[in-house]
């Protein structure tokens, strides 16, 4: 580029941040990786985020001169997903625009866990984000979680069957990915490192090591990172489920994220039930009738104590 006046030979490119170091990003341009400055006074289209600070999955136009780019606009958000800091009073967006949460559990071991699963899929509700929920090690039988897949199947949310290990089920997997934005989540052990390794095997991700699995030792980080994938989409991999979500979960919101209790809330004597102790509420009712799930109603239960 030769020189002239401010801004000749300047491009737009519009491109998706795929990881932050300070104030650098880093932007995936359709083949091109470029780390380019963020400019301080950011042009946010849409309302106003909640956390204006670019996170990974931001779509973003960069002013390019040459080799050096700025970022200068952020497009509007479509999904953000939000945790609560460790002892802040504001949310922590975690990614932009994820498309969906791939929820990957072991049907045996590491024995998987209904309460994470229901507070993952009340996340997702939370953020707009389509859950699919992932059976992986089916090889290692299907006995202990068979009752309470039906559960799910049963309420509407997508069930894979999949085992890294065996290849079953990955090309559901593989078809999920293309063009999207996909979070991969659930417990350490769970064997998201190794699904992602099997799905592209490009990703060289490190699987089961001891410090991952006893959760405190070095992944400490909490800024995710987004992978490119070669046929198109992106895809993020994340420390533990409990970092997550339940900002600012209402009482209302909390109810819509399960189905099963907002279609019979209507139903209850008091117009604000909170289908715990009240006399005449339809939820219980159902419960005890054995029509709503009893592992539901538990997981609905300890997660309205954390409503506010
Ligand atoms: N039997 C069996 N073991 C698996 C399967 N997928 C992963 N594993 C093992 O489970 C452990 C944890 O896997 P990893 O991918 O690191 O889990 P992550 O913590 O969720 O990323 C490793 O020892 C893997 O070899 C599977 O489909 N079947
Ligand atoms: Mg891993
Ligand atoms: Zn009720």
């Amino acid at each position: 580029m030769t020189g002239g006046a401010a801004g000749a030979g300047a491009t737009m490119v519009e491109g998706t941040v795929i990881a932050t170091h300070g104030p650098l990003v880093r932007v995936q341009a359709g083949d091109r990786t470029l780390v380019v400055a963020a400019r301080r006074k950011l042009t946010w289209e849409g309302p106003p985020p909640e956390a204006p600070r670019l996170v990974v999955g931001d779509r973003v136009l960069v002013r390019m001169e040459g080799e050096d780019g700025v970022v200068e606009v952020v497009r509007e958000r479509r999904t953000a997903l939000l945790r609560k800091a460790p002892h802040g009073r504001r949310p922590q967006v975690l990614a932009a625009n994820v498309d969906q949460a791939l929820i990957v559990f072991a049907a045996r071991i590491p024995t998987p866990r209904r309460g994470l699963l229901d507070r993952f899929l009340v996340a997702c509700h939370h953020a707009r984000i389509e859950p699919v929920i992932v059976m992986n090690k089916v090889d290692q039988g299907l006995d202990e979680v068979a009752g309470w897949l039906a559960v799910y199947d049963r309420l509407g949310y997508p069930v894979l069957l999949v085992s890294a290990r065996t290849g079953r089920g990955l090309g559901q997997i593989r078809r999920r990915l293309v063009d999207r934005t996909t979070l991969f989540c659930g417990p350490s052990g769970a064997g998201k490192s190794s699904l992602l390794n099997a799905v592209y095997p490009g990703f060289r991700l490190k699987v089961g090591s001891l410090s991952e699995s006893t959760g405190k030792g070095r992944h400490t980080t909490t800024t995710a990172e987004l992978m490119p994938l070669p046929y198109g989409g992106f895809v993020v991999d994340t420390p533990g489920l409990k970092e997550f979500g339940l900002w600012n979960l209402g009482r209302a919101e909390l109810e819509e994220a399960f189905p099963e209790i907002a279609e019979l809330a209507p139903d209850c004597r008091f117009p604000d039930c909170s289908h715990s102790h009240e006399p005449d509420c339809a939820v219980r009712a159902a419960v005890e009738a054995g029509r709503i799930d009893p592992g539901r109603y538990a997981s609905y239960l300890g997660l309205l104590e954390e409503t506010g």
